[in-house]
């Protein structure tokens, strides 16, 4: 899978390195590296999914410049440059590759067990955003363009509607019908798009705690996983702390009676974000906080039940039916959350008196 090339470009010797393969998310691939005593994170870009490897590129310098004169005491992981200064390597197959150096006493978690990580993340990634408040967000590529545009996410669903796999829209009747049934969500979004109050500001868009590095005493260093770092609404960041901190299971369970939503967590949520972002944000944006759950929960729903209904081309699956599941998943972890909605707001309206 690693062209010995890679190991060139960087100046290691392929013979002599240890790597392990980590299990990182659905998309790109990503290694462990050990030189020496030295460890580092190697990444291959998924091109399919990410056309553009230069507009990554391109967003990380600009964001490590800025930080580096604005904040020079915050952690930030930029990627080792190869033996020739190039932030990537582009291999003879045309493949990119990156490396990036191992954050001692760092370490990842995979699952949210305790209130207290879920308040470490959003404070870093409100951090993240509120550092970089005063930079020109109109400066960043899009490295996915409409990566979190809802409209068009419906309009794909739509387009999926009219698969060629018959037997994959009989069986999904019922799951079309609910999401359906929660349009509205995608109205909200297009509301939001004409309304001024909302403002664009670099967005890191995958939350997912994995993407936090924490310390030995479990506080958060810093964010990681740039690619998807282009301008966006708090929507995102925050709907997708909701989407995968707020339950006990993940999108992959099965068993969907283990779905819940955790107020705890959720006012952990909360409490890290606005800790960074409560000056930041307007009262109209406060008000869209629950929201933003709503919208990324019922975006992953569209997008995993339209891959499903596509053969799969996006997410792959490893069974019959994956992307099924998890867009079942999901959409009853929209219901857990909507019906907590009140209660939840109650929490948020008497927290702020
Ligand atoms: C993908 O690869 P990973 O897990 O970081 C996807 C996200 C989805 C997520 C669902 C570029 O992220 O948008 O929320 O899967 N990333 C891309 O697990 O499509
Ligand atoms: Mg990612």
């Amino acid at each position: 899978m690693i062209n010995e090339e890679v190991f060139v470009a960087y100046g290691l010797d392929s013979k002599k390195v240890e790597i392990a393969s980590l299990q990182n998310g659905l998309i790109n691939s990503t290694w462990k590296i050990k030189n020496d005593d030295q460890y580092f994170i190697l990444q291959k870009i998924n091109q399919a999914i990410f056309k553009n490897p230069e507009a990554i590129a391109s967003n990380i310098r600009l964001i490590a410049d800025y930080l580096h004169s604005t904040d020079p005491e915050y952690l930030f992981v930029a990627p080792v440059k190869t033996r020739t200064g190039e932030e990537m390597v582009k291999t003879t197959t045309h493949n990119y590759f990156r490396l990036f150096p191992f954050v001692e006493n760092s370490h990842t978690i995979a699952t949210v067990e305790k209130p207290q990580q879920a308040f470490e993340a959003a404070n870093k990634f409100g951090e993240f955003t509120k550092l970089l408040a005063s930079f020109p967000v109109d400066k960043l590529q899009k490295t996915l363009p409409d990566f979190h545009n809802l409209t068009l996410r419906y309009q794909q669903f739509l387009d999926a509607l009219q698969s060629e796999n018959k037997d994959r829209l009989q069986q999904s009747t019922e799951l079309i019908q609910l999401i359906e049934a929660n349009k509205n969500i995608v109205d909200t979004y297009e509301n939001i798009l004409q309304n001024p109050s909302f403002k664009l500001r670099v967005t890191h868009h995958d939350t997912k705690i994995s993407n936090v590095l924490f310390d030995n005493n479990n506080k958060g260093l810093c964010v990681i996983d740039l690619d998807t770092v282009m301008p966006g609404y708090f929507i995102s960041d925050v709907g997708d702390m909701m989407r995968t901190y707020l339950s006990p299971v993940n999108e992959e369970e099965k068993d969907f009676s283990k779905i819940e939503v955790r107020e705890d967590y959720f006012k952990s949520i909360w409490d890290g974000y606005m800790g960074q972002m409560n000056n930041e944000l307007n009262e109209e944006e406060k008000q869209h906080f629950i929201y933003s759950g709503k919208f990324m929960i019922y975006m992953q729903a569209l997008r995993f039940l339209t891959d499903h209904l596509n053969n799969d081309i996006y997410y792959g699956a490893k069974y019959e039916g994956q992307n099924f599941v998890r867009a079942e998943n999901q959409i009853v972890l929209l219901q857990r959350l909507i019906e907590k909605e009140k209660s939840l707001q109650k929490m948020l309206d008497e927290s702020a008196e």
